[in-house]
């Protein structure tokens, strides 16, 4: 809970809410030979407006001028969360409006070359923001975790001063019964406990609410008929790939387009032309998740080349976009990727580390997906938001299969079962399924983690997102995760593949591991035999000290955490083979959340430490995710040297 001595929230409300912005084309990631790019990230000047109503900003317009000019202001690093980076206690539990400032000097040519587009992208602001360029208001964003941009051309091509751009952006982090995810703002009135207007932000979900620009900020150019949006969806006929294409295109209604479809060797394999079509590719290479397959994660390129007849004369645009060709399906019993049953063996995440917190972070990436690969790990789900695009692509790249989680996560109160945030979830499924619908490596979209799913409520909000989901991407199955009864949950039916939590040994019977066996059979048989689809056990795991040791083992070591994890091992190699097709371990790493009596500085169910250093933990795991990947290979045997190269753990 982040405190505050405010009557904030009555004056927050009206600005977050009214504003159900409709999406508006497309949001490629802006990396191509046609688009040129300026990355805003490095020093910001920062400013938290601690005022007790949180509007001194507003009333102030701090937008109007510098920053520098209204008061004192931090630097802060971009992207990162403003949270652990100073050492103001109040910074790190702030609720309210922050104020990101940044000038820029513009090259020359996209301020006088009316041909050219320029665009502000923003790769997430954590929670809802408001962006001015040189003091006019721009853009607007309601939800962290996601990518938002405006076409800035009329504000930088004005006249001869345009290329000094000064960009401020206003980032409020609170979270409200309508917000995604959820909160409220509790007021403690209790004078005699309570200073007048203090109150807390509750959430009610298990990670530390950070908050800032945590996702790169840039500038790029595209000319000014240009390539909006290209979706594509893969089959496979006999030994053929289809690669069917749809593009859209803005700013000119006279155009062509050309499409062709290069190797993984730079080799033409298909070619087409026009805003729609299917190639087909004989013989295709297909896109294998890691350890599946001796050569996985095979991507073609989509070039396509736009010309379009202007007034000023012709415009050409190009985008490239990696495509991995391969078929996803769910059965009964199974989840087929390519026709072949696929087990996911892996992990669920945080996007989280030291002083960045969620900050985007190249070597935590790197590191991260090192570690994936030494477990022997081929999926991870995106528990419990989507995360930065770069991530994805890196799963395109090393055939690191994706749940896609949006940020529906502490649905935990009735209230929260509403028709505004029933549109607002739909809208934010809408920017998940937009951003990420090209990424091979995404096979299923999560719209929940935990609902109270039991809520009669829930279950119509449920199945109309799950269906809206389903609409705006027939291809790929579509879950929620749930802790429900089997009996009670009224999302259930409109899943494709049920994914369960459970704590067992953990949450109840401490202490008791004899239990598992028994208790996670009798959670599997009872819902297959409910609903008769393929179940993955979503999360299950021990908090664990690192270096705390006790044999016999005792809760919060890391004897214990092994024990408990091979209980449920047990079971899961019993049902694995009939209809369980997953399991992902809680959690890949120690993670920070608020503080609580139950939460030793974060949460420690981790099998690498926060820093991603193994527990014992994560050398059981390892033995057991390269042996089941070597059970279900297809079709050669994998060894573990083959995958890692030079490390010096094979
Ligand atoms: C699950 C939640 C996850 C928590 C985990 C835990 O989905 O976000 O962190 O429990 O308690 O219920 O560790």
């Amino acid at each position: 809970m982040a405190r505050g001595l405010a009557v904030a929230w009555a004056v927050l409300g009206p600005l977050l809410w009214g504003c159900a912005l409709a999406l508006q084309g497309g949001m490629l990631y802006p990396e191509s030979p046609s688009r040129e790019r300026k990355e805003l990230d490095g020093l910001w000047s920062f400013r938290a407006d601690f005022s007790d109503n949180r509007r001194r900003g507003f009333e102030e317009q701090w937008y109007r001028r510098p920053l520098r000019e209204s008061g004192p202001t931090l630097d802060m690093p971009v992207p990162s969360s403003f949270n652990d980076i100073s050492q103001d206690w109040r910074l790190r539990h702030f609720v309210g409006w922050v104020w990101y400032e940044r000038e820029v000097i513009l090259p020359e040519r996209w301020t006088q070359d009316l041909s050219t587009r320029v665009v502000l992208r923003i790769g997430s602001a954590h929670a809802y923001a408001i962006v001015w360029v040189n003091g006019v208001d721009t853009l607007e964003h309601e939800g962290g975790y996601l990518p938002f941009e405006a076409d800035i051309s009329n504000l930088v091509q004005v006249g001869p001063l345009s290329s000094q751009l000064r960009i401020t952006i206003a980032i409020n982090n609170t979270l409200t019964p309508t917000t995604l995810p959820p909160g409220t703002i509790q007021y403690l009135t209790d004078t005699s406990k309570y200073p007048k207007g203090y109150f807390v932000q509750n959430t009610y979900f298990d990670f530390f609410n950070y908050a800032g620009l945590q996702r790169s900020v840039l500038l790029y150019t595209t000319p000014t008929a240009y390539i909006d949006d290209i979706t594509v969806t893969t089959s496979v006929e006999h030994d053929s790939g289809l690669v069917n294409y749809q593009i859209s295109v803005k700013g000119s209604n006279l155009f062509e387009l050309e499409v062709r479809l290069l190797d993984a060797e730079n080799k033409l394999v298909a070619n087409g032309t026009g805003t729609q079509g299917q190639l087909k590719v004989p013989g295709a290479r297909l896109w294998w998740p890691y350890l599946m397959h001796e050569r996985p994660a095979y991507l073609y390129s989509l070039e396509v080349r736009l010309t379009a007849q202007m007034s000023l004369g012709p415009v050409s645009d190009f985008y490239t976009l990696p495509v991995g060709i391969r078929t996803v399906a769910v059965t009964e019993s199974q989840f087929l990727i390519n026709g072949k049953p696929f087990y996911f063996h892996g992990v669920n995440k945080h996007e989280d580390a030291d002083i960045r917190g969620k900050g985007f972070d190249w070597p935590l990436l790197v590191k991260d997906f090192n570690l994936l690969r030494w477990l022997g790990a081929n999926a991870f789900r995106t528990s419990h938001y989507p995360y930065a695009e770069e991530v994805l692509q890196m799963c395109d790249r090393y055939g690191i299969v994706v749940i896609d989680e949006c940020p529906g996560v502490g649905l935990a109160l009735p209230q929260f079962f509403n028709n505004v945030s029933l549109q607002n979830h739909m809208r934010v499924m809408e920017e998940v399924v937009r951003r990420d619908k090209n990424h091979p490596a995404v096979v299923m979209w999560s719209v929940a983690n935990e609902p109270a799913s039991h809520l009669e409520s829930a279950g119509y909000y449920l199945k109309m997102v799950i269906t809206h989901t389903k609409a705006l991407d027939p291809s790929r199955p579509v879950t929620f995760v749930t802790n429900s009864n089997y009996a009670a949950d009224k999302g259930a039916p409109y899943v494709d593949v049920i994914c369960l939590n459970s704590y067992y040994s953990w949450y109840h019977d401490y202490g008791h591991l004899e239990l598992i066996q028994q208790q996670l059979t009798t959670q599997f048989e009872s819902w297959y035999k409910t609903y008769q689809k393929p179940i993955i056990q979503s999360e299950y795991g021990a908090e664990t000290i690192v270096g705390f040791h006790q044999d016999p083992p005792l809760m919060f070591t890391e004897e214990y955490q092994k024990s408990l994890l091979e209980q449920y091992h047990v079971v899961l190699d019993q049902k694995r083979r009939k209809y369980v097709v997953g399991e992902l371990i809680w959690n890949f790493a120690d993670f920070m959340t608020e503080q609580s009596p139950t939460r030793v500085l974060g949460n420690k169910k981790g099998v690498f430490t926060r820093q991603r250093q193994p527990k014992s933990a994560a050398f059981l795991l390892r033995e057991r995710y390269w042996k089941i990947a070597n059970e279900t290979r297809y079709p050669y045997s994998i060894a573990k040297s083959q995958c890692l190269e030079n490390s010096p753990f094979t």
